[in-house]
């Protein structure tokens, strides 16, 4: 209920007054009264006048299905968004309630508290100044494709913030990186048995909003937000729509086409590391190659000076030899 007056808010560019609502919507003045005083409580800002009513003067800067669905433009991805102000992780509470919720479902936090990154690592997840979450989705292929689907979130977060106008590139296999230093990061977990996929959860964390001191002083060197690095704050909600509508496209196509060429094109000319001299790190051993490009299987290929080697993603992180990361 108290998204449908909030609809009818944003619809009315004057005051709307109590009585009219609560005919509208069946409901005493009084319970008009509390969905209006819950709103303000989630950071809009309505202003009340005794006998004009209830005026949308503001939306808070957050990433609700209220806030994103006008500018949201999808088939599958973002079906259904869930809305958290504070989760442990939005990939943990995505595993949880896959099984009962359609493939495209979105779940959204402003915080977390546990941000995971591969292999056990954290992200960083400052509250409000970031995005984080995670797609659910349920492909009817094998499970040895799924190392191309992070592929597929990457290419579609460097796509949505092109829309954005910022201008990125593609840090094999999961990283968006802008002049050297990363400002999001994707998370891909499978859940498959004999052979089938049950769901893959595709976690997305993009940097925003933090100010240079807001990025933790361990991580300055290697990473950045948006903002620092476009100079211009970004509206999270934008920019949110902009990748679940890209990964929706991408997806589509994956769907239709049962390949994912578009999406390692997109890795391919937006690439971060292709073409430059890299360092492949695994455990405690690095060695240093040449990234030459992309195979059809969504893999590096590294020269390295025994020869071209293909390179897995999930076990190794590759730094630039020329960056810190
Ligand atoms: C990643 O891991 O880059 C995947 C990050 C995925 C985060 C999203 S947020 C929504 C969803 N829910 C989750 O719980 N996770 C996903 P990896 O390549 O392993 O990078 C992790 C490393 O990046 C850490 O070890 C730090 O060095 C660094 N790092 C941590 N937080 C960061 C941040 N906010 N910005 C940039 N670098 C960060």
């Amino acid at each position: 209920m108290k998204h449908k007056i909030l609809d009818r808010l944003h619809e009315e560019e004057d005051f709307l007054s109590g009585e009219k609502l609560s005919e509208e919507f069946g409901l005493s003045r009084t319970a008009i009264w509390k969905h209006v005083k819950s709103l303000k409580e989630d950071g809009y800002k309505i202003e009340s006048v005794t006998r004009k009513g209830y005026r949308l003067v503001s939306s808070p800067d957050i990433v609700n299905y209220d806030e994103i669905k006008e500018i949201l433009h999808t088939k599958i991805v973002g079906s259904k968004v869930i809305y958290f102000r504070s989760l442990e992780s939005t990939n943990k509470t995505a595993k949880e309630v896959a099984a009962v919720n359609n493939e495209g479902t979105v779940i959204v936090a402003e915080h977390q508290t546990k941000g995971r990154g591969r292999l056990g690592r954290e992200w960083i997840s400052l509250n409000r100044k970031g995005l984080y979450f995670s797609v659910i989705l349920k492909p009817d292929t094998d499970p040895t494709k799924v190392a191309k689907l992070t592929l597929m979130g990457a290419a579609a977060v460097n796509r949505g913030l092109v829309d954005m106008g910022i201008e990125s590139r593609i840090k094999w296999p999961n990283d968006i990186v802008i002049k050297g230093k990363k400002v999001a990061g994707i998370l891909t977990e499978m859940n498959c048995e004999l052979g089938t996929i049950n769901h893959i959860i595709i976690g997305i964390g993009i940097n925003v909003n933090q100010s240079k001191e807001e990025i933790p002083y361990e991580l300055r060197d290697r990473a950045s937000s948006l903002l620092i690095e476009s100079n211009k704050a970004i509206k999270r909600k934008e920019l949110m729509a902009a990748v679940l509508n890209r990964l929706d496209e991408l997806y589509l196509k994956f769907l239709q086409d049962e390949d994912l060429d578009q999406v390692l094109e997109i890795c391919r000319e937006e690439s971060a590391v292709i073409g430059k001299d890299v360092m492949v790190i695994q455990g405690n051993s690095s060695r240093k190659g040449h990234a030459v490009g992309i195979n059809h299987d969504g893999e590096l290929q590294v020269r390295f000076d025994t020869g071209l080697e293909t390179v897995y993603s999930g076990e190794v992180s590759i730094r630039r030899e020329d960056e810190y990361i």
